[in-house]
């Protein structure tokens, strides 16, 4: 049985994962309607695998026969105004997402819920990884983005992403 503070924390971060892919898709129409298909192409792959991430949440609770309280998930911001300024916005969401995921992980650890506490480290070494990807990304554009060429090349790059769906590994 879970507990109920910790259910609580897992069904908002549900909520947060949700929230993510919508963003991510917003951010991913918003690179199709100005021409750049592989920035449009990450970002929806990024959405997917953030359905993924809520999934594994709901799945988790379920597990521990705990109960599943799904909120609105708000829409998300649309003031998109150029690559960059989307990258950097995509860098303080995930590091706001790894701040609540550390919350989960403390929360498990003061409620002294060891399986919880357990199951979060798949979601603390996935946030260094997203941040890491969102970084390269980020200082290609930083470096070389205001060139339409190398944008072009860029785009290219990130055209390549592909949809892997995502387990949790034990
Ligand atoms: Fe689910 O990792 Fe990004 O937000």
């Amino acid at each position: 049985m879970l507990n109920l503070k910790v259910e609580e924390i897992l069904n908002a971060q549900i909520n947060k994962e949700f929230y993510s892919a919508y963003l991510y898709l917003a951010m991913s129409g918003y690179f199709d309607g100005i021409g750049l298909k592989g920035f449009s192409n990450w970002t929806k792959v990024q959405a997917q695998e953030e359905m993924d991430h809520g999934m594994i949440l709901f799945n988790y609770i379920l597990e521990r026969d705990g109960n599943i309280d799904l909120k609105p998930i708000e829409a998300p911001v649309k003031d998109f105004h150029s690559p960059l300024q989307v990258f950097e916005m995509i860098l303080e969401h995930e590091k706001s997402v790894t701040s609540s995921i550390e919350s989960v992980a403390n929360l498990s650890e003061d409620e002294c819920d060891r399986a919880t506490r357990h199951f979060i480290d798949w979601y603390i070494s996935e946030q260094v990884e997203e941040e890491a990807q969102v970084l390269d990304v980020l200082k290609m554009i930083k470096m070389f983005g205001n060139e339409c060429t190398i944008l072009y090349h860029i785009d290219k790059e990130l055209a390549e992403r592909k949809y892997k769906a995502h387990d949790y590994e034990e």
